[in-house]
């Protein structure tokens, strides 16, 4: 029974506004303000709550052990001496938005019908390049059922920043797919973070059918306007692809090879003289989570309560509901720590179609295991970091308590 599983990112202790990501405009205006890791929890906590409440299945992944003073200790230095910009990247706590972990392709799509996941390596930004190992080691114990291929990561330099930049469309999550591969070119102020030569290698390594494997060039317009991953201007669900005129490179190519590629698709639109890309990249229309309801309900965006505040937007979502459009229902989530960092309701999820009976339990979701963590993170997550306390021996002890505390309650004592 292969359904589709949104796998959320627990929000780390270890929360703060560093500023490390250019390109990202969120996280370059939030610089050095003083971050909120609890709520900022509590917040993903509850999107993921509500999902259930939909009737969608949940799992989760642990935050990464951080600071990283083993990644410190390769650069030949420590907590206490790194330099601020090299304590701040140990410190990270990126591993948040799972669309950023792995690329995954289900099993309906590939040659020897597993699921594939190849872990993103993530090399173009220094403080996100050491997620992989503490990533990979999770996704080798949720998915050690042979249903599944876990791979490490592509290469350097073929930057690769994971399922933020694919997506799948097919007539159910069941059955054989078209995934399309977005990639950027670089060149430009903003670095393009997705290189063709590492989706291609994860297509080949997936055993994906070439008659069925898309790679659209991201346009530069969108990359330059902080557009930093694709999914921040288009998603894409069952045969319904929900996007901005200004997504792709070639609009007209890209949206002519999607269709020859699968003819039943549905692309829905946004122009730009409706919804600017600058009100798309700030309210992040698209970095939403496209739906499919249980028993036949339709489609659901599940999207940032910024997108509510957006009047154009807002607008433009309201007009397609009421016009009948595939997307029925819009349920706004309050996710505003992590948005401040440029990471919306779909970068803290990454899907995997999968048999839940196949996942490894301790990383699903249920009530009782969520009330758990939730009494775990208002026990021991940090109400405050502002950017000076990075320097303190004192919290980063207390933060690592705080994520042991969290592996313990869920039976996951073993990634210590
Ligand atoms: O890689 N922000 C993340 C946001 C990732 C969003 N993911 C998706 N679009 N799928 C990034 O830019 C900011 C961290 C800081 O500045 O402290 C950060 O890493």
């Amino acid at each position: 029974m292969l359904t589709e599983i949104n796998f959320d990112g627990i929000i780390g202790p270890t929360h703060n506004y560093a500023g490390l990501s250019r390109g990202n405009i969120a996280s370059a205006s939030h610089a050095g303000n003083l971050s909120q890791p609890r709520a900022a929890a509590l917040q993903g906590l509850e999107k993921i709550r509500h999902n259930l409440t939909l009737g969608l299945p949940q799992g989760f992944f642990m935050p990464l052990d951080r600071p990283d003073a083993a990644w410190l200790e390769a650069l030949g230095t420590t907590l206490d001496a790194a330099e601020p910009h090299l304590r701040a990247q140990a410190w990270s706590a990126s591993s948040m938005w799972a669309a950023n972990a792995a690329t995954v392709s289900p099993a309906p799509d590939s040659g020897d019908g597993k699921c594939h996941l190849t872990v993103a390596n993530l090399v173009t930004m220094p403080h996100r390049s050491h997620e992989w190992q503490g990533t990979l080691a999770q996704l080798r114990l949720a998915f050690a059922d042979p249903a599944f291929a876990v791979h490490g990561p592509v290469p350097a330099p073929f930057g690769d920043e994971g399922a933020a930049n694919h997506m799948r469309l097919c007539a159910g999550h069941d059955t054989p797919g078209v995934e399309i591969f977005v990639y950027g070119v670089g060149g430009g102020r903003f670095p393009a973070r997705q290189h063709l030569d590492a989706s291609k290698a994860i297509a080949r390594r997936h055993r994906l059918d070439p008659r069925r494997t898309l790679f659209l060039r991201q346009s530069d317009v969108a990359i330059q306007g902080g557009a930093f991953h694709n999914d921040v201007v288009a998603v894409a669900n069952e045969h319904v692809l929900f996007t901005h005129e200004a997504a792709f490179h070639d609009r007209a190519a890209a949206h002519a090879e999607i269709r020859a590629a699968f003819p039943e698709v549905e692309i829905v639109e946004v122009p730009a003289d409706a919804v600017s890309l600058a009100e798309a990249i700030k309210s992040y229309l698209f970095n939403a989570q496209l739906v499919s309801l249980p028993d036949g309900g339709g489609m659901g965006l599940v999207l940032p309560t910024e997108a509510r505040e957006t009047p154009a937007v807002w607008n433009w979502l309201e007009a397609h509901v009421t016009g009948n459009g595939p997307i029925r229902k819009l349920f706004p989530v309050d996710v505003r720590q992590s948005m401040a960092n440029g990471g919306g309701p779909a970068c803290l999820r990454l899907r995997v179609v999968a048999d839940p009976a196949r996942v490894d339990p301790r990383f699903l979701a249920d009530d009782a295991k969520l009330d758990r963590i939730t009494a775990v993170v208002e026990k021991h997550w940090p109400e405050a970091i502002a950017p000076g306390d990075l320097a303190s021996a004192a919290l980063a002890a207390d933060v690592r308590r705080a994520r042991e505390a969290l592996l313990e309650a869920v039976g996951l004592s073993i990634l210590l």
